[in-house]
C-alpha cells in the first residue's frame, strides 16, 4: 500500500452534505478506531513520529492542513483541505501534520485500538528502522 488520497462518497442535498466511509471495499483495513484532534495552536505541528504496523485514513473534517510523509528516503507532501477527500497512510511513514488553518478539525480512521508500542517517536530510530525493513 502506498500513500495515495482518496476520494470519499458524499451525498449532498440543498441541507448540506453527509460523507461517508463503509464496507470492506471502501478501505484496505478494518476500523478499529476513531480520533478527532482540534484546537491546534497556531503555528504547532502534529504527529513527528511513524507507526510499525497501523494504517490510518487522515481527513479534514473542517479547515485544512499538510500532512508530510518520510519514508526514510524521501518527503512527500500531501494538502488536506476538503472532508471530501482522505489521505491514506500505511506503516512505516515518519508523519508531520502542518500549516493548519483556523478551526481545523482532523479525523482519522485507524486499523488498530491505541497501542504506545507501536509508535517510532525518534527519528534517527525510524531512519534505523526503515533501512533495517
Ligand atoms: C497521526 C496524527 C494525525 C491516546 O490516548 N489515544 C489515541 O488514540 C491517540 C491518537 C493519542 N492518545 C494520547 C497519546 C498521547 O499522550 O494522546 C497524546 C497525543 O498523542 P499523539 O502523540 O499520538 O498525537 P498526534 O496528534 O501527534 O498524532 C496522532 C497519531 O498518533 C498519529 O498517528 O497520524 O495523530
Amino acid at each position: 500500500m502506498q500513500p495515495q488520497l482518496i476520494s470519499l462518497p458524499v451525498l449532498r442535498d440543498r441541507y448540506g452534505f453527509i460523507g461517508v466511509v463503509e464496507g470492506q471495499e471502501a478501505l484496505p483495513f478494518e476500523v478499529r478506531r476513531f480520533y478527532f484532534i482540534g484546537d491546534v495552536a497556531p503555528g504547532a505541528t502534529r504527529g513527528s513520529h511513524a507507526h510499525r504496523t497501523l494504517r490510518q485514513l487522515i481527513i479534514a473534517l473542517s479547515g485544512s492542513f499538510v500532512v508530510d510523509l518520510d519514508d526514510g528516503n524521501s518527503v512527500e507532501e500531501f494538502a488536506l483541505d476538503t472532508p471530501h477527500v482522505g489521505l491514506l497512510v500505511p506503516p512505516g511513514y515518519w508523519r508531520t501534520l502542518r500549516d493548519f488553518a483556523p478551526n481545523t478539525v482532523v479525523g482519522v480512521l485507524a486499523s488498530h485500538e491505541y497501542d504506545e508500542s507501536d509508535y517510532i517517536r525518534s527519528y534517527r530510530d525510524f531512519v534505523e528502522w526503515a533501512r533495517a525493513r
